[in-house]
């Protein structure tokens, strides 16, 4: 069959039937004009019947026999086969995740059927499930193909990217890449440098020029909370910190390597004792007022309109394991123990209360959340924002052994029958913050996780959702909306083929990836001002102007081309050797479409008019994490190469375009179109380095 038949492309061949020019006929024979109108009428009422009959389960024991599951075949790779070859398919949905795992000795098609099928949507019919509970093994009796399922309705979100870190508001390059997303940090121990005492800056600080810029563009502003000032830290642990100092800086940096250990939280026989809790929460408290424009207490903008944010969290990278350096306090191991930085060591008390830091972190959570939720239950809490550093291979001790986990788990246990508002409030924030750098693109359970074994961000939202799943709320699995605040591909990080150019590249590859994970706003690290390394721009020494590296291009150049549109599905047309990623426009006025999720062909013209496509070319599946090492420094490139291939748009005008800058329109038949015929269909190639795709009819 026509692979291109069941792709993304096709569309609806329009009905060129010639009206009946001869109706004389019927017109002199009014009886043949009854029979026929009746005889049409019951071929109707069947069709639909038998529709009817085939889609909607009657009764439990209809329910019990569902036979019908749509979904793109695909092959797991040969690492996922046991050993009699089973689960060796998959069915998955528009986003990669896995719908059923298919045993192709249950299916009674031949295997040369179904190889041909792969990557195509397919309808499997006659089910029986063999071993529940997960993983599926499923028998099935009919495979088919299916020119498009569509049938459910999703919900196509505003693909939101932005600038993590530090993006100046006054800085003309912030503006310049553009953004939708903004993220800032508000440092108490800059605005309450002693007890007591505020400094909010009236709207001329670093923070509040970036709430006015969110404001300015109308995007949602996400803001940090952290960094505790002198007073509100325990002396014993103050001197603790000395042993976290890293040996190669010198102490006038300490300050900036190691700002502060965990905030007292009760420790009695410290003389800050634990007054210090109740000023952080009242400090939170007059944050939230401040921004949360319901016209008390709120800090105006230089318009004289209150200033207004969207969320708060508390603390960046509270997760960090080690030295605690880095405003990341809440997660030290004691070095005293060690062996191995991670695994073995005694969980870290830096504030000497007697209970480990991430415990503490936990129930400071819970007063977090409930204090900005008093001020104004509008604003939203996210959780900190997530390195995921145990996950890096040395340190994964087992998923329960993560900071996440763990602090899921205390709040859990102590909380659903000692607080009273447990059930809603659980777990104590509404939306997850996480981090992901592409160093740990081939970390192992990133890897295992993403069923479209692209690993990556996907595997590591995928881990993140698993490890939510694991704890309920009112009766189901645990679900949390993502934020990725951070995303990023430092250059130069170690000698080696990491160049800028794989920079700008894999800033296109991963933000398509992001969005596909369903994680409502996607931001990179950073633009260059906080952090040389992972800058869009490289920023020099005074009075150098910066120079903007290739990925500053990119960035803008994927900016102008997602602004306004929301990711739809991955492109499965061929799956050994492609990652696809489809975006679709959303409607101006909102931030997110009711709109036919699976085959893009079942789409109003003017989406499929308007298309996206995000490609570009792969190795083979299996191959793709077969380099050694994923840790900081080693550099992932794909092995072995991947290959140039060639893809059918069905479009009679395409415009492509790539990370920097060059473009190129094609027309059907046309200089460009590889199949050199006017055939309704454009021919390209498509190699590694990634190219936007739109479709213009
Ligand atoms: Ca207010
Ligand atoms: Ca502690
Ligand atoms: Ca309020
Ligand atoms: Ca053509």
């Amino acid at each position: 069959m026509d692979p291109s038949q069941t792709n993304q492309g096709v569309i609806p061949a329009p009905n060129n039937k010639p009206e009946n020019s001869s109706p004389s006929l019927l017109r002199r024979n009014p009886l043949i004009t009854r029979f026929i109108g009746i005889f049409a009428g019951l071929i109707v009422i069947i069709v639909l019947g038998i529709f009817i009959y085939q889609n909607y389960p009657f009764g439990q024991a209809a329910k019990a026999s569902k036979e019908f599951y749509t979904g793109y075949l695909v092959k797991a790779s040969q690492a996922k086969c046991d050993k009699n070859n089973q689960r060796c398919f998959r069915l998955l949905d528009s986003t990669g995740k896995v719908i059923l795992f298919i045993s192709p000795d249950g299916i009674k098609v031949r295997k040369s059927a179904l190889m041909a099928m792969l990557g195509q949507l397919v309808r499997i019919k006659g089910i029986k499930i063999d071993k529940p509970p997960e993983p599926l093994r499923v028998i099935a009796t009919q495979m088919e193909s299916s020119s498009g399922e569509a049938s459910k309705q999703g919900l196509i979100r505003k693909a939101l990217m932005g600038l993590g870190g530090y993006s100046p508001a006054d800085s003309p390059y912030t503006r310049e890449a553009g953004t939708n997303s903004k993220s800032t940090s508000l440092y108490w121990r800059n605005i309450e440098p002693t007890m007591g005492t505020f400094n909010w800056g009236g709207g001329t600080t670093g923070a509040e020029r970036e709430i006015q810029l969110c404001n300015d563009l109308n995007i949602p502003c996400n803001i940090m909370i952290g960094v505790a000032p002198a007073w509100a830290v325990t002396k014993s642990s103050q001197s603790l910190l000395a042993n976290y100092q890293p040996k190669d800086k010198t102490p006038s940096n300490a300050d900036w390597y190691c700002p502060e250990a965990p905030i007292n939280m009760n420790n009695p026989s410290d003389a800050n004792d634990n007054v210090v809790k109740q000023h952080f929460v009242d400090f939170v408290k007059k944050a939230a007022e401040r921004y949360d424009g319901d016209g008390i207490d709120d800090a105006k903008g230089s318009n004289g309109r209150p200033l207004t944010v969207q969320s708060f969290l508390m603390y960046n990278e509270m997760d960090y394991y080690e030295r605690n350096c880095g405003q990341a306090p809440w997660n030290t191991k004691h070095p005293e123990d060690d062996g191995k930085p991670f695994e073995g060591r005694r969980d870290g008390d830096l504030n000497k209360n007697g209970k480990p830091d991430w415990q503490d972190y936990a129930d400071l959570q819970k007063d977090f959340y409930y204090a900005v939720k008093e001020v104004n239950p509008n604003l939203k809490v996210n959780f900190g924002t997530y390195g995921n550093f145990e996950i890096l291979d040395q340190h994964y001790n087992g998923d329960e052994k993560t900071f996440l986990y763990k602090v899921l788990a205390h709040l859990q246990r102590t909380y659903s029958s000692s607080d009273a508002k447990f059930a809603q409030s659980f777990p104590y924030f509404d939306v997850m913050n996480a981090h992901y750098y592409e160093v740990y693109h081939c970390n192992t359970p990133f890897q295992e996780h993403d069923e479209y074994s692209v690993g990556g961000v996907r595997g590591e939202i995928s881990w993140m959702k698993n490890i939510f799943a694991k704890f309920s709320k009112e009766g189901k699995l645990l679900e949390r909306p993502f934020v990725l605040s951070e995303i990023s591909d430092p250059y130069p990080f170690s000698a080696g083929s990491h160049q800028e150019e794989v920079m700008a590249i894999n800033l296109w590859k991963i933000f398509a990836q992001s969005f596909s994970t369903g994680a409502e706003e996607v931001r990179w690290y950073d633009l260059g001002f906080g952090d040389p390394q992972f800058g869009l721009l490289e920023v020099k020494k005074k009075p150098d102007l910066p120079r903007k590296r290739p990925a500053f291009g990119a960035y803008q150049r994927l900016f102008n081309n997602l602004n306004g549109y929301g990711f739809h599905s991955i492109d499965f047309s061929n799956y050994d050797n492609l990652e696809g990623y489809l975006f679709v426009p959303v409607s101006a006025s909102s931030t997110s479409n009711k709109i036919k999720t699976g085959n893009l062909a079942n789409q109003p013209s003017s989406i499929i008019n308007n298309s996206k496509e995000i490609l570009w070319s792969i190795p083979t599946r299996p191959d793709f994490c077969s380099l050694k090492g994923s840790n900081w420094g080693n550099v992932r490139e794909p092995v072995p190469a991947p290959p140039t291939i060639q893809k059918r748009f069905v479009a009679t005008s395409i415009h492509t375009e790539d990370p920097f800058g060059k473009s190129q329109d094609i027309t059907d038949g046309k200089t460009g179109d590889l199949d050199a015929r006017r055939d309704g269909k454009i021919t390209i190639n498509i190699s590694s380095a990634p190219l936007i795709v739109t479709v213009k009819n």
